[in-house]
């Protein structure tokens, strides 16, 4: 098993697709097929990004190139940040992060519910709490995974997917950038949070000396 450190882990394709590909699947159960991307050096939410038109009509999402079973536990509780731009969108259906990974000796998929895209020239950024509580069981819609199972498939990651399908058959193109795995807040998102904490003591004092 080869494990992440802890810290962030970020793709920023400003040079490259940095083994992105895109994956076609027709339901979550399956490995489906995977199709290149196409890489643009400029034009991201910063510097370079990856595109692909859709493939096919089943369900395309940007696969990241995640080593089998890898230990990604240290980033449990951390957060899955990325951006995506979209130049179509007629989907009804939810859209999901996608990690298949291990629990108990069987391959498991959890869903991760993010906002469809909607149509625009600008760059949109997402953010994921990487926590039991924000994904469901593919297998059993609806069902959050216990914090075991969460761990299990965060320890023996394989597949990490983000959402490409936003049109309804064959007709959008959707782009990502900025993609960055954090397992904690950093020391300056800390000192900002204390910072806000201290100023609204401040403006609550304030208010009450009055
Ligand atoms: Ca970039």
């Amino acid at each position: 098993m080869m494990a992440v450190a802890a810290g962030a882990q970020s793709w920023t394709f400003d040079g490259g697709n940095e083994g992105w590909k895109v994956r076609d699947l027709s339901n979550y159960a399956d490995t489906g097929t995977t199709y290149s991307v196409d890489w643009s050096a400029t034009g991201g939410s910063t510097g370079g990004y990856i595109s692909r038109v859709d493939p096919s009509g089943g369900y395309y999402f940007f696969d990241a190139p995640i080593a089998p079973a890898t230990d990604y536990s240290a980033y449990i509780g951390g957060v899955l940040d990325f951006s995506l731009r979209g130049d179509f969108n007629d989907w009804t259906t939810d859209s999901y992060v996608v990690l298949r990974g291990l629990s108990g000796g069987n391959v498991t998929t959890l869903l991760g519910f993010v906002p469809v895209l909607p149509e625009t020239s600008e760059w949109l950024s997402y953010s994921l709490s990487l926590k039991a509580t924000a994904f469901e069981l593919a297998a059993n819609p609806g069902t959050v995974p216990t914090p075991e199972v969460f761990r299990d498939v965060m320890s023996n990651l394989s597949m990490v997917l983000l959402p490409a399908e936003f049109g309804n058959g064959v007709k959008e193109t959707t782009a990502l950038d900025s993609v960055r795995i954090t397992a904690i807040p950093e020391p300056a998102t800390y000192a900002a949070l204390l910072g806000g904490a201290i100023l609204a003591l401040v403006t609550i004092r304030r208010y009450r000396q009055r």
